[in-house]
């Protein structure tokens, strides 16, 4: 049997509630998966990630390929023993991390060329290269080389990077040899409707276990983000799993959410964390701030959280001034636990039907009163 499954299991409007099936376990959506980018979620223990509810990982091609190299991950036993986590993982293929990270990129039809930024050296990634280090690092779930472009980019290159991606996922899609991995196709077309939606009928006409919304959360306006979610989430077969890259701060996953999207994944609860930052229902607070530096309260009342149950703002807030190392690793364990906590609430409202209320809540909370 397919060792990939995804099943609904409720629904309410156009959120559900999924249960997807890996040769690793079984993870509920919707869901937000932590970024451990060098197979590693930033200072916080796998069995914690445990603890909090984190059930899928990603890690970066392109950080790994660089370093420790994917014939090393390989010998290792691959990301699942190397990096001691055995649930599920979910690698990026690169293409993205190339445009942000790589010096002296370029790109042609072939893939891209660039320059490391650890040390200099020329590394070409194609479609196929992709495949391969994903082959060899081993992860459950794999993405196709895409281009991201981006924000704002002209309507010629936009439609030159969709239908280059369309060819390199085919390309990706013949590379691929492990049966026990599933790969995701990435959808692109910045935020022009007609491109966007061409760019998703001809990536769903690969017929494939799960589909990326690629090229958005990458500086544009909102209104058109969620306009290019709502059009690709309408396109999207019902059956599959849907996931929005790069997208993490609260109040966008709850809109896309009820917008029929399952996956996400973003820097945001783990970075804001080790930058001093902690997320809680009126939204965001610094703790290098003064005004924490005697407050004897939880970071959130009613979270269940290590961080929580255990310190107060005040301690924290010293230890971020202080630069502790803990101060980030509890804020990052507090804002992962936030997340998985959200996701956990939309799953059960969606599986009472009453996925309306619960963003209507959200909303109220969030956005109802000056913090
Ligand atoms: N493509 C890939 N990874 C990504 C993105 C993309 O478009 C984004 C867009 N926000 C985040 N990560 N391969
Ligand atoms: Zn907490």
């Amino acid at each position: 049997m397919d060792p990939f499954r995804f099943a609904i299991q409720a629904r309410s409007g156009r959120a559900r509630v999924g249960l997807l099936t890996t040769p690793h376990g079984r993870v509920e959506t919707p869901l937000f998966m932590p970024v451990g980018t060098q197979g590693s979620v930033k200072g916080l223990l796998p069995k914690d990630l445990k603890a909090i509810g984190s059930q899928v990982l990603l890690a970066n091609t392109y950080h790994l390929l660089l370093r420790p190299g994917p014939e090393r991950v390989r010998a290792l036993g691959g990301l699942h023993r190397f990096a001691g986590w055995d649930g599920p993982w979910l690698t990026d293929s690169g293409g993205f991390q190339v445009m942000s990270l790589g010096h002296l990129r370029r790109i042609d039809e072939e893939g891209a060329v660039f320059q490391s930024h650890l040390d200099g050296r020329l590394i070409k990634l194609t479609p196929e290269r992709s495949v391969a280090v994903q082959e060899a690092l081993g992860a459950d779930l794999i993405m196709a080389f895409d281009e991201c472009p981006p924000y704002p980019a002209s309507r010629d290159y936009l439609k030159a990077s969709l239908e280059r991606t369309l060819r390199w996922l085919e390309r990706s899609l013949k590379a691929k040899t492990r049966p026990d991995q599933a790969l995701f196709g990435i959808a692109q077309g910045g935020t022009e409707p007609d491109l966007r939606r061409r760019s998703t009928l001809e990536t769903i006409r690969f017929d494939l276990p799960g589909y990326a919304i690629g090229g958005l959360a990458v500086g544009e306006p909102k209104e058109a983000m969620f306009r290019m979610v709502a059009l690709s989430t309408e396109l999207l077969p019902e059956t599959k799993p849907r996931y929005l890259m790069g997208v993490g701060h609260p109040e966008d996953l709850v809109a896309a959410m009820g917008l029929g999207v399952d996956l996400f994944d973003c820097v945001y609860p783990t970075r804001t964390g080790r930058f001093g930052s902690a997320l809680v229902p009126e939204g965001r607070i610094n703790l290098k701030n003064a005004q924490y530096l005697e407050d004897k309260r939880p970071l959130e009342e009613g979270c269940d959280c290590y961080a929580c149950q255990t310190f107060s703002r005040a301690y924290l807030a010293h230890l971020v001034r202080a630069r502790e190392m803990l101060g980030g690793i509890l804020l990052s364990l507090h804002n992962l636990r936030f997340l998985h906590r959200l996701t956990e609430r939309a799953r059960e409202a969606i599986r009472q039907g009453s996925y309306g209320a619960f963003a209507r809540e959200f909303a109220e909370r969030r956005f109802g009163k000056e913090i």
